[in-house]
């Protein structure tokens, strides 16, 4: 099976800029490693809407929403097109809120599979403009895609103009919700706000601190998790780089200390991509213009690569 990287030059999401030169970063990386990754793989860029930067599109409690809507829908495109085509999608992406678009494409290219989502991230990224503390939507991939708009932690006065557009994000494929609380594994979050942490809670979401995976080994835990997926047909792993620790990634807009070490991530994602269901995965959130000689997508490649390598698809 061929790899096909899917460029999503997209920061809407974000609320600090730099992020949709993210995946540039990751190819000038790969020029100085002197790889030859990106001559050998095909691939295609998503349009992007970043002009909407500079437009006051949105509430203040979902910034940008109608771009994002576009985006989404157009990453889905892309993602189903490319499965569609028996090929591997890799999704290299600016800020995290494409990967509701990832998993809405693996949707609608397998409506009647099970799909388990494997997100290591040190947020949880289940807010909704409801209970968004910043109004930005990378914040929110997970609740577009489950079964919740956190209405019982309301604590945002919503519009009805944002409404449509949340509930027009909610149905995107036209399949709601797309993934269930059971079949979701978190891996290294550690910054979340009450609504999260409730959401959490209640839907008892499976969650390896990175504590856990420093005292178990990532081989334990990554066996573990195939099997908590087990009822899962399909499998796709998001990859936020603010899941590594400050002192590996400090070019990222929302560090957070106690993250996982780029060697742990790395074993993590390889390690994951040796399995059959895994169908796609995605590197979220490098931004060079907050780094210091490029180390941030240095690292994003070089787990890239482990990724990849590890990669037996068939
Ligand atoms: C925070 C930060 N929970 C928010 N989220 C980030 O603004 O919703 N997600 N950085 O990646
Ligand atoms: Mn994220
Ligand atoms: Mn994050
Ligand atoms: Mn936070």
């Amino acid at each position: 099976k061929s790899l096909k990287i899917i460029e999503v030059k997209s920061e809407l999401g974000a609320g600090t800029r730099g992020a949709s030169l993210g995946v540039d970063a990751i190819k000038i990386a790969a020029l100085d490693f002197g790889s030859r990754f990106f001559k050998k793989h095909k691939s295609v860029e998503v349009p992007n809407e970043n002009h909407l930067l500079l437009e006051n599109t949105g509430s203040p409690f979902a910034k940008r929403i109608s771009g994002i809507l576009t985006m989404v829908e157009r990453v889905a495109d892309e993602v189903t097109e490319t499965l569609g085509r028996n090929e591997f999608p890799i999704v290299l992406a600016g800020d995290h809120s494409t990967a509701a678009g990832t998993i809405t494409g693996i949707k609608k290219a397998f409506p009647k599979s099970k799909l388990g989502v494997i997100w290591i991230d040190a947020h949880s990224d289940m807010h909704s403009p409801y209970t968004t503390p910043s109004g930005n939507m990378h914040g929110m991939p997970l609740a577009m895609v489950l079964d919740e708009d956190n209405l019982d932690a309301k604590v945002n006065e919503l519009d009805q103009e944002t409404l449509n557009y949340w509930y027009q994000l909610k149905n995107v494929g036209k399949i709601a919700p797309k993934i269930s609380y059971s079949d979701l594994v978190l891996i290294s979050a550690r910054d979340m706000e009450k609504p999260e942490e409730n959401l959490l809670k209640k839907n008892k979401v499976k969650l390896y601190t990175t504590a856990e995976v420093r005292k178990r080994g990532v081989e334990r835990i990554v066996i573990e998790t195939m099997q908590y997926l087990d009822q899962c047909d399909l499998i796709y792993v998001s990859f936020d780089v603010d899941s590594m620790d400050p002192t590996a990634s400090r070019g990222t807009g929302t560090p957070v200390a106690q993250g996982l070490t780029e060697r742990e991530a790395g074993g993590l994602m390889s390690r994951f991509l040796a399995y059959q269901k895994v169908c796609c995965f995605e590197i979220v959130e490098v931004n060079p213009t907050l780094d210091r000689e490029n180390q941030m997508a240095e690292h994003a490649f070089e787990i890239l690569i482990k990724a990849t390598n590890a990669f037996r698809n068939e």
